[in-house]
């Protein structure tokens, strides 16, 4: 009788498993956020944020990722093993319900800070569902267990495949992306590398290897550091000079643990990560609040104090204490909320009013003791006050003259339509191509902006030079929605007059050069255009081939000239387009403006430490490196990242 309910309870429950995991395949866009190589990558670290948690945990020390040649990828950890015992609710092995369940994920709470339950959280499940085939492998005991699953559906019971020592423990998992459902399965190595090294920042006490057993491309890397968050803010400074040590503190009350590393340059610009239970908060949230309220009002007390600010001075701004600033707050939360645009905001109310005691408390503690850095660092919040007030006059100068200017000025060929929706503005690189997009475009929907050489380098400019500059002012009057930078904020992205903003270059290093330069600008004074995914860069077709008998066609990267060549085997003519200029206005409409028929690519940040250290690595005076990255990816195909 015990018998017959619990097979009636497991069938039952297996038919609500695989429906789960059905809606996943159906709908992966839900669970992953997207099937190109950003939803790809993420599969990775959803199976990699499990055996982080079992170091916070307390149980592992070291996690390896394998990139393998077949397309798999494995992921193992020295931690105490998935539990294998049979879950009472379901009947079935609390390994395999991992495996199966949506959101089973948390299931064993006990009490620690969890990644795998937090922003995505989706968990092995949806792993599993995306894969053509996933097996696990888990030590425990003594004994070591084995399943596999296709498609998320079990091809075999969950079975003791062998013995192993007894105080060896620890889970292996390897999975296949499926291409069913992703659009390339591919895994971006650079983008895992850095998300990587960046947990090993957050996890002092962690190891990560990194394995690449890929055909060309074998490498393997220890992901240590042992310094941690201080280490990690060493290397974001890495190139820039340094104007304090870096301070770092750490405290905890109410549950909530705070730590912090702290350091200015004279760079100007202030660049502060926030990350809770791990996961890096891109839009910031309670305990970046926290963090920012406290120091400004503590450099502002310390200022007074010491008589840096007489009375009738005005206190710094919040931009002014910053000013220079890169650090990074990161927050062990037992319950973390998240919310805004891409869920990466952090809401609770508790992590700001905990962030700001620890931060006022320790940084209190420590400046008292170390009178040259603070002084250093209210000589910074000086120096950017004095900056600030120059600026908010040139400022009101620009804006006020530039709307006059603009409306004569007129390069824009603006579309018909003003229902934003159907609207798209192609940024085009020189005045011929511009001429001919002109007259190429349908001119009910898509705007053409020609901007002539190469627009001002934002990452370089103060404020007031970058909006001096013609192309642009002409690009912030066009878009509708105006600009963000460091001090106030005036954008709208409600405003904005295209749906689909689309850079559209020629395929050569100066084209590359100038999409990267308009791409850092919207990255620093537009940023919320990326994240809400409405710029595009276009892909002109490097070649055309005209082959003796048959229809003419466009071909739009060298692999695809190298597969037209063996199929066609030397039997035809090859055009090669050096540039958007040489293409006639109805060519141009066929390869790279007809909806139907061009090829868009979204400029996902997929990681925006990656951007910014790629813009910055660009732009910066170090020609170097830039001119190789720039060669290395002629094709813009790395530029979303
Ligand atoms: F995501 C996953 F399930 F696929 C996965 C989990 C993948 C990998 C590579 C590792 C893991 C994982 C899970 N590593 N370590 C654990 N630990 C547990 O699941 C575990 C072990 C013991 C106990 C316990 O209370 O005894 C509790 C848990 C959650």
């Amino acid at each position: 009788m015990a018998n017959k309910t619990s097979t009636n309870s497991y069938n039952a429950d297996s038919i609500t498993i695989l429906e789960g995991l059905e809606a996943v395949r159906r709908r992966p866009g839900m669970y992953i956020g997207s099937v190109s190589t950003k939803g790809l990558n993420h599969l990775v670290y959803e199976i990699v944020d499990n055996s982080v948690d079992e170091h916070l945990a307390g149980y592992c020390s070291e996690i390896t990722v394998t990139l393998n040649g077949d397309g798999s990828v494995t992921v193992t950890d020295n931690g105490r093993g998935i539990p294998v015992g049979i879950n009472q609710k379901t009947g079935l092995p609390a390994a395999e319900v991992v495996f199966t369940m949506l959101h089973a994920g948390g299931k064993f709470g006990d009490g620690n800070y969890k990644i795998s339950g937090g922003l995505h959280g989706v968990g092995a499940s949806v792993v599993n569902a995306l894969s053509t085939w996933l097996e696990v492998s888990i030590k425990k005991e003594g004994k070591v267990y084995f399943q596999r699953f296709e498609r998320g559906k079990k091809t075999c019971e969950l079975t003791e495949k062998g013995t192993c020592r007894k105080s060896d423990s620890g889970t292996t998992v390897t999975f296949l992306p499926d291409p069913e459902i992703f659009e390339k399965t591919y895994f971006k190595a650079d983008a895992i590398k850095s998300r990587l090294h960046e947990t090993a920042y957050l996890n002092p006490e962690l190891s990560i290897i990194f394995k690449n057993d890929r055909f060309n491309e074998a490498e393997e890397i220890i992901f240590s550091e042992p310094k941690g968050i201080v280490a990690y803010v060493e290397e974001l400074n890495t190139g820039k000079e340094a104007v304090t040590p870096v301070v770092y503190f750490k405290g905890k009350e109410e549950g909530i643990e705070v730590e912090a590393a702290l350091q200015f340059t004279n760079d100007f610009q202030e660049n502060i990560l926030g990350f809770c239970n791990n996961i890096y908060t891109q839009e910031g949230g309670t305990h970046i609040t926290g963090f920012k309220a406290r120091f400004t009002t503590l450099i502002n007390n310390y200022a007074r104090e010491l008589g840096i600010l007489k009375e009738k001075d005005e206190n710094f701004t919040g931009a002014d204490a910053r000013n220079g600033m890169t650090a990074i707050v990161a927050v062990k939360h037992p319950d973390p909320r998240f919310e805004g645009q891409t869920k990466t905001k952090l809401d609770n109310p508790d992590a700001q009013k905990v962030t700001s005691d620890v931060t006022g408390t320790e940084l209190e503690r420590y400046y008292d003791k170390n009178l040259e850095n603070l002084k250093a660092t209210i000589a910074c919040a000086e120096k950017s006050a004095k900056i600030r007030k120059a600026e908010e006059k040139t400022k009101t100068n620009m804006l006020s003259k530039s709307k006059f200017v603009m409306e004569g000025n007129g390069k824009l060929a603006n579309c018909e339509s003003r229902n934003p929706e159907e609207c798209e503005v192609f940024i085009v690189e020189g005045d011929s191509a511009g001429g001919s997009a002109k007259t190429a475009r349908n001119r009910k929907t898509q705007a053409i902006l020609p901007i002539r050489g190469k627009i001002l380098n934002v990452e370089k400019a103060s404020i007031d030079k970058v909006l001096a500059n013609a192309e642009i002012k002409t690009m912030i009057q066009a878009f509708g929605c105006g600009f963000s930078e460091g001090y106030g904020n005036d954008f709208d992205i409600s405003k904005l007059r295209y749906n689909k903003i689309i850079i559209m270059t020629d395929a050569d290093v100066d084209g590359a050069h100038i999409a990267t330069l308009l791409l850092t600008f919207f990255y620093r004074f537009m940023p919320e255009l990326i994240q809400a995914g409405h710029v595009y860069l276009a892909t002109p077709p490097l070649y055309k081939a005209i082959p003796k008998r048959g229809e003419e066609e466009y071909l739009y990267d060298d692999l695809a000239l190298e597969k037209y060549r063996a199929k066609h085997k030397g039997d035809f003519v090859l055009q090669r387009y050096k540039g958007l200029g040489e293409m006639d206005a109805d060519q141009l409409w066929e390869t790279t403006l007809d909806p139907e028929n061009r090829v868009l690519k979204k400029v996902e940040i997929d990681d925006a430490r990656l951007a910014s250290e790629v813009t910055e690595m660009l732009m910066g005076s170090d020609v170097g490196p830039r001119k190789q990255f720039i060669h290395d990816n002629a094709n813009l195909a790395e530029l979303d990242v």
